[in-house]
């Protein structure tokens, strides 16, 4: 590959981490086999609410391809790979019993991986709780913390002799958020918020002590989506609106798992939820910070919603992805820089990628020019951070497979392999040779 296709590298770390990224409930399938139990997803892809109806029923068949896919990150050269574990498919019912036949699928699949000299990274939650937990009151009962950390106890006493990279959730501040205040404003479902942003920090901490506690070398973190928001006018309204949204995309999990505070704007809101003894419970030590990362994201004003916001215009002049999120290497890495800044934990980059729906072509190439000239933008915008002294010490591309895009359904694609989701044929596109490229040129 020339090298004028690859990105600037030269600042990052000798034993840097180059990965991908998948969850549990987008990739595997498998919904109803050997004795999962029903997630929230698989309920609320039954509403019919899903672009095209789609649903996680079948995916990607990660379930039974898992060696197939391993087999892919081989290829690839990956170092890394960061997958979830669905809690239904290990305790149906969140709670009780664990089911032994899928205790093994992690099994296999970690075994896979390690034969593979790949090094497994699992992240606890990404999204899909157990339906049962959720008929209980789901994260709006502070119970919840001790069903996620006898979870988490169920994963490190079955797992933690092959995985010492764990992460307790994959942005809480997404899911939070968006199962909650995009509705409209009313007390309750503003109290409902804040009781949920506050207990998912209790289930953090309880977990991370869990985890530490029961895994030798346990090496510990939680996944973060950091995006800037920012107005889309210069109404000072917007202003107000985009600085609210920041606090709680971006602040409201980090700073009390981090920095055993909430932020000042928040406080009020969450202290009916705090007992006392909660932000040392929520504020354990902790060995790296996840962060997602895609792109800036434009707010205004909405009076009638809860945190009196929405998404707003984006600049004309900024470049798109296909799917209409904005190309902005820069807001990356200044990203990077707040949250070396704020925080002072090792960074990984656990997810960045780039989403459209290309096909094959005549030949039956997927051929992504567009997906390479952002992994190469971003990249050379994670170097750039490094050489400004950020301890950045992964990147892990969104995502190794199309996959289940959550209220899109299938009609978004961030995989560097496509797939044809009627056969379930896996074909690497042409970004999936150029990551393997760069991966091979960094080797020492
Ligand atoms: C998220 C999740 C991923 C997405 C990816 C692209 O941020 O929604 O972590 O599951 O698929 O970020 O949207």
């Amino acid at each position: 590959m020339p090298t004028t296709q690859l990105p600037n590298t030269a600042s990052l770390p000798p034993d840097f981490i180059w990965g991908v990224s998948t969850s549990s409930f987008q990739i595997e399938g498998a919904t109803q086999e050997d004795g999962r139990g029903l997630s929230i997803w698989d309920i609320y892809c039954r509403t019919g609410e899903i672009k095209n109806h789609d649903t996680g029923d079948s995916a990607c068949d990660h379930y039974h391809r898992y060696r197939e896919d391993v087999g892919l990150m081989k290829a690839l050269g990956v170092q890394a790979y960061r997958f979830s574990v669905a809690w239904p498919r290990v305790r149906p019912l969140g709670r009780g019993s664990a089911n032994e036949a899928g205790l093994s699928f992690y099994d296999r699949l970690i075994d896979e991986l390690l034969a593979a000299g790949i090094e497994p990274w699992l992240c606890l939650y990404h999204w899909d709780l157990p339906q049962a937990l959720e008929e209980r009151g789901g994260w709006l009962n502070r119970e919840s913390a001790v069903w996620f950390a006898d979870y988490a106890s169920l994963i490190a006493a079955r797992f933690g002799d092959r995985v010492k990279r764990f992460a307790t959730f994959n942005e809480p501040s997404m899911f939070s958020l968006f199962s909650r205040s995009l509705g409209k404003r009313d007390g309750s479902s503003e109290d409902k918020l804040h009781r949920m942003i506050h207990n998912v920090n209790l289930a953090h901490g309880a977990a991370v002590d869990v985890l530490r506690a029961n895994v030798i070398n346990a090496s510990i973190g939680c996944i973060h989506n950091r995006q800037p928001c920012r107005p889309s006018s210069a109404s000072e309204a917007d202003a107000a609106a985009a600085a609210r949204l920041n606090v709680y995309w971006n602040a409201g999990f980090p700073d009390p798992q981090c920095r055993g505070e909430y932020p000042l704007s928040m406080r009020v809101a969450i202290e009916p939820h705090m007992q006392p003894g909660d932000l040392a419970r929520i504020c354990r030590p902790l060995d790296w910070f996840g962060l997602n990362h895609y792109s800036p994201v434009y707010v205004k004003a909405r009076a009638d919603s809860m945190l009196g916001y929405d998404f707003g215009d984006k600049p004309a002049s900024l470049p798109l992805t296909p799917i209409g999120w904005p190309i902005d290497p820069d807001a990356f890495s200044r990203t990077l820089q707040d949250v070396h800044a704020q925080y002072g934990l090792p960074i990984y980059v656990l997810e960045n990628g780039y989403g459209d729906s290309g096909q094959p072509n005549q030949t039956g190439a997927v051929i992504d020019p567009g997906r390479i000239e952002f992994l190469k933008a971003y990249i050379n915008a994670m170097n750039e951070a490094a050489s400004s002294g950020v301890d950045v010490r992964g990147y892990f591309v969104w995502s190794l497979l199309d996959n289940f895009e959550w209220d899109s359904g299938y009609s978004i694609r961030f995989g560097l392999t496509y797939v044809d989701y009627a056969s379930l044929q896996r074909t690497p596109k042409s970004s999936f040779g150029w990551y393997a490229g760069l991966i091979k040129a960094m080797q020492p």
